[in-house]
């Protein structure tokens, strides 16, 4: 769980002979820097008095979907949750656990205060009693700048000591599922829960909470400052707004690129700097193994929320994977499932039985593409949370576009 910047096995070694576990912390945008630009004085002038409601409409008008995976209308959320009597609860998602996804971190590392600005905006319209960052715990280095900058703000007397609780993940996928995130900041082992009630309704200690994924906080700092413009003007494709698209993979430079929404696959390895020397544009994960893999053939279509339905897959958090032609789609799904496998919480029989009993067939020389499928039905129909119901992505898109290799 030790984070190693550029880690090559031989680098992880010396870090660990060495003994010296202590993160790099790198540089970002500190307290006395963004406050002496203009930082807070968005959050300060909403708390001397204005409507929530406005602000919401703000937040509305820019178009701001949720950017942990699910693209539901942010401002939306606001409404839902004050909807219940307090005290009421704000929680941000910072377990960023998607295979591939890393640009919360990206943000956090660089301008943490957009994000503390924008959940204290948040906090404000919902009236939330604490606000509760569960971060994973693999990021080290991110801890101990929030730590830092939390305490920037308490001393600056923006909020009060104890107001924002900086939570520890331990490293469990399904922490990032909204409810079983809660169950964890409560202090249980973290399984998901069913729904409804949500979350807006019965959240943290039974009590309405507000779920923001990091990124769209960043957002919603943004948008109130500088109008929801920002967001709403930009158009590619017949799309509109920003993704911040985690690439890794065959690419020749590897990062967190933030691009028009209706962005295809080709902008983002255009982006990237091209493919990687002598590699081949094969398949391409658009969102996590979630999403599953879909072929070079399909490059053409904007990698949005909503625009991937019909292909079967979904953008979710926008972490873009590049396979080439040096590498096997068979072996990639696998790969998702085993990490399926080992994630599943074990709540429910289809997904727990069922990644263990996916992982088999797909082990054999040529899949049973029946009883996938049929598997498939089940996992989809049957599983409580969001992890078991997208196991079959990965599996029925490679049976679709990889057919030669299983
Ligand atoms: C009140 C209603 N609230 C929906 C709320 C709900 C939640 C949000 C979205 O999964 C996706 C998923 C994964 N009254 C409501 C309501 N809400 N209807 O809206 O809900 P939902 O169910 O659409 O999705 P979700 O459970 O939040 C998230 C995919 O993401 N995924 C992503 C993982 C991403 C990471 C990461 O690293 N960032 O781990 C993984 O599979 O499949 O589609 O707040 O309460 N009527
Ligand atoms: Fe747990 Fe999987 Fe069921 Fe989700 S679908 S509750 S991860 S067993």
């Amino acid at each position: 769980h030790h984070h190693v910047d550029g880690a090559t096995p031989e680098k992880v070694d010396e870090v660990i002979a060495s003994g010296d576990f202590a993160p790099r912390i790198p540089d970002c945008e500190g307290f006395e820097t963004y406050r002496g630009t203009g930082g807070y004085d968005t959050l300060l002038r909403l708390r001397e008095g204005c409507d929530w409601e406005q602000v919401q409409e703000t937040v509305l008008a820019s178009g701001l979907r949720g950017l942990g995976g699910a693209g539901f209308p942010s401002g939306r959320k606001w409404g839902f949750v004050r909807a219940n009597p307090g005290p009421r609860y704000l929680a941000v998602n910072g377990d960023e656990g998607e295979p591939g996804t890393f640009k919360d971190r990206h943000y956090l590392e660089r301008t943490p205060h957009l994000m503390l600005e924008g959940m204290l905006i948040a906090a404000w319209a919902v009236e939330a009693e604490t606000c509760f960052i569960y971060l994973r715990d693999e990021y080290p280095a991110v801890r101990a700048i929030l730590k830092r900058e939390i305490a920037a703000l308490e001393d600056a007397g923006i909020v009060d000591p104890g107001y924002i609780d900086l939570r520890r993940g331990a490293g469990a996928y399904i922490c990032g599922e909204e409810s079983a995130m809660i169950e964890s900041i409560e202090g249980k082992r973290g399984i998901p829960r069913h729904r409804p009630p949500y979350v807006a309704q019965e959240g943290i200690f039974g009590r309405p909470t507000l779920v923001h994924n990091i990124e769209t906080l960043h957002w919603v700092a943004r948008v109130c400052r500088e109008g929801p413009e920002i967001l709403s003007s930009v158009e590619r494709n017949g799309r509109k707004g920003l993704r911040s698209y985690s690439v890794s993979g065959r690419v020749a430079r590897p990062a967190v690129y933030l691009l028009p929404a209706g962005s295809t696959i080709r902008d983002v390895i255009d982006a990237a700097g091209g493919m990687a020397e002598g590699h081949v544009l094969k398949a391409y994960q658009p969102g996590g193994p979630s999403s599953g893999l879909l072929p070079a053939a399909l490059d053409d279509v904007p990698l949005d929320f909503d625009t991937l339905q019909p292909h079967g897959s979904f953008i979710g958090s926008a972490a873009v994977v590049v396979l080439s032609d040096q590498d096997s789609a068979k072996a990639a799904a696998l790969n998702m499932l085993k990490f399926f496998e080992t994630e599943s919480c074990g709540q429910c029989t289809p997904c727990r039985a069922g990644c263990e009993k996916a992982v088999k067939l797909m082990q054999a020389e040529s899949w049973d593409r029946e009883l996938l499928e049929d598997l498939c039905t089940v996992m989809g129909d049957a599983s409580i949370c969001g992890l078991g119901q997208a196991v079959p992505n990965p599996i029925r898109l490679v049976m679709k576009h990889f057919k030669d290799e299983v």
